[in-house]
Formats: C-alpha cells, sequence, structure tokens
C-alpha cells in the first residue's frame, strides 16, 4: 500500500435521509428515504493513510480506542476488499482533522467517512469511479455517499435487495447557483439518542415513519425541479416541509425524542417572521440542535447580523457550495 491524502467536505441534506431499509443486508446500509443535499466549502475533513506496524486512528491529534476506531477499521477491510486486494489488509496509521468550526456539534461522519473512503482507494491502488466510491462511503454512513461530489447531489433509495439502484449522483456543480447556508450554532449537550438508533425507533415505533417514507420521492423530485430552475421559494418550502417531517417522526416516537433545544426553537421562530417581513430564507435542521437557514448570497450577511444577536446563539457561519472530494498518493 502506499501513504494517501484525501479531503471531503461536509454536505447538508435539503431532502433529508432519515430510516435504513430492513429488506436488505444490514451491511449495506440503505436508506429508507433518497436525499438531496449541497456540499458546503467551510466544513471538510482531511484524512491521511499510511502503512504501520498497527492500525492506529487519530482525530485532531488523539489517538481512538472505541467505536469510532472500529468503524474506521473496518472501513479499511472494506476498501482492501473493494480493490480486489488478495490476502490481509496491511495495517495503517489514519490521521484525521475536521476542519470544523471546534467542538460545534456539527456532523463530521459525512465528511469522515467520504475522505476515509477516497484516501482508502488510493492507498490500496483501488480503481473505482465515483458511483462505487460513494456506495463504498455509504457503508460507513449513510450522508458519507453524497459527500463524493461537490455542489449539488441526489442518491436515490433504489428498490433492488442488492442495493445496487442505490446510487449517489453529481445533480448540478458547485458554480450552478450561488446559494449560502448560513450555520446557526446553539449549546450542543449530549445527544439524546445517536442518529443510527433514532432512525431506528422511529422506524419501529413512530406513527409517522411510513408517512415520511412515502412522501420522500415527491420531495426529492420538487427539490431537483425548484434547484434547476434556481427558484428559492419552492425550494425552500420542499426543504422546510422535509426537514419538519423527520423532525415530526422524531416526537412521535416512542418514547419521544428531540435534538431541539429551546434556542433552537427561537431561531427557527426569528427565520419565519423575518421572512414573513420580506428576506428569503429556509430552515434546516439535522440531528442536532444547530439551525441551518437556506439563503442567497445577497442576504446572507443579513442573516448573520440577525440571527447572531439572538440569546443563545453561539457562533454564525457562512457556507457556500462546496467542492469534489479529492486523493492523492503522497508517498
Ligand atoms: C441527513 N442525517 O440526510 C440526515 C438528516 C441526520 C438528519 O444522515 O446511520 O450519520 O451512519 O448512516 O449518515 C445522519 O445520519 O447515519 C444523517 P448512518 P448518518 O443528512
Amino acid at each position: 500500500m502506499k501513504t494517501a491524502r484525501a479531503t471531503a467536505h461536509s454536505n447538508i441534506a435539503l431532502c433529508k435521509y432519515w430510516g435504513k431499509r430492513v429488506d436488505a443486508p444490514a451491511e449495506l446500509n440503505l436508506p429508507a428515504t433518497g436525499s438531496l443535499s449541497l456540499t458546503l466549502d467551510a466544513l471538510w475533513t482531511e484524512t491521511v493513510i499510511e502503512p504501520a506496524g498497527a492500525d492506529r486512528f487519530e482525530l485532531d491529534g488523539v489517538t481512538h480506542v472505541d467505536d469510532a476506531a472500529r468503524k474506521v477499521f473496518a472501513h479499511l477491510d472494506r476498501m482492501w476488499r473493494a480493490a480486489g486486494r488478495d490476502g490481509a489488509r496491511p495495517h495503517a496509521h489514519v490521521r484525521s482533522t475536521n476542519h470544523l468550526p471546534t467542538a460545534a456539534g456539527l456532523a463530521s461522519s459525512a465528511s469522515g467517512f467520504a475522505a476515509l473512503t477516497m484516501a482508502a482507494a488510493a492507498a490500496f491502488g483501488a480503481e473505482l469511479d465515483r458511483t462505487r466510491l460513494s456506495a463504498l462511503a455509504r457503508m460507513g454512513s449513510g450522508s458519507a455517499a453524497r459527500s463524493i461530489w461537490g455542489g449539488f447531489v441526489r442518491l436515490d433509495r433504489g428498490d433492488r435487495p442488492d442495493g445496487e439502484d442505490c446510487v449517489a449522483r453529481s445533480l448540478l456543480p458547485a458554480d450552478h447557483w450561488d446559494v449560502r447556508l448560513v450555520v446557526v450554532q446553539t449549546t450542543a449537550g449530549k445527544k439524546p439518542i445517536g442518529s443510527t438508533a433514532g432512525m431506528e425507533r422511529s422506524r419501529t415505533t413512530s406513527p409517522y415513519y411510513d408517512a415520511w417514507v412515502d412522501g420522500a420521492p415527491q420531495d426529492l423530485d420538487r427539490a431537483e425541479a425548484a434547484l434547476v430552475a434556481r427558484d428559492l421559494p419552492t425550494l425552500g418550502a420542499v426543504v422546510e416541509h422535509s426537514c419538519f417531517k423527520m423532525h415530526a417522526c422524531m416526537l412521535a416516537s416512542s418514547p419521544p425524542f428531540t435534538y431541539w433545544n429551546g434556542t433552537t426553537v427561537e431561531v427557527m421562530r426569528a427565520v419565519w417572521a423575518s421572512r414573513a417581513a420580506g428576506l428569503d430564507g429556509f430552515v434546516t435542521i439535522d440531528a442536532g440542535p444547530h439551525v441551518k437557514v437556506l439563503c442567497t448570497a445577497q442576504t446572507a450577511a443579513t442573516w448573520v447580523q440577525q440571527l447572531g444577536a439572538l440569546p443563545g446563539v453561539v457562533a454564525v457561519q457562512t457556507c457556500a457550495p462546496g467542492p469534489d472530494a479529492a486523493a492523492e498518493v503522497i508517498a
């Protein structure tokens, strides 16, 4: 194996993935809903993989010997097999650095598993196209499948039991539309439940889950059409509907759960009030307490100023559409 370095940018789902298919092997990690995302320029992970005497995973300078490390090494095994290499996988030292705001509690598994996939493919000499790399990244973490591409990305659910029709693809490049995502950070406490377990609780107990899954294809088609037309009000309406259907599904689970805190709700209400007063911007929220606002490049600074002044907001950052994941062999 070689030493390789990769970068991958995080992404925000404009149409959300929440729930896994149970009619296919769990190893494939197939989503119950397709998703559509925007890759973000300002949030990214850099990963270096090099040959070593024993497996070691270091994240932001700290060596991990936990579930996170086990998932990383299992992904290296998967990538070794995908590279078609015989014999035992060589031991590797994996060093990842998250270029995300410090301790922001912003999701890093998307950029993390995308960067790991790209770096491992380069290190192991795997000749795989981006569609295959995306499918492999998905097996590490569902949202990572989208971070292989920059710009606007769609991941279709598919229905084949072997998952071969669950493929992500680039819809439009980053320069298609100069939108912004304003990330409004609120205080992150301990997550009430991890997203994999939260999805499973929603699937097994929420009376809204089937409606959530059934409505996803229509959301995806509407969002794609609005994206092509650069129609922010139409896209924004779909974005908010997808987000709040997902969160309603969580709230209706038994026992109920939510990732929001009080400030999450205050920011959400402030966005709606400013929009009613004529400022274009739309809310989306993931499995965490932060609020993200999709808006035009022209209004981003006004949103930063207004939302940054709200009590409980700890930081605000603006992201533009970001680039493809990339990798290079360095030794
Ligand atoms: C998304 N989320 O589409 C949704 C919206 C959170 C809310 O993808 O179990 O860490 O590793 O496949 O990718 C978070 O879930 O889950 C996520 P796994 P992942 O971005």
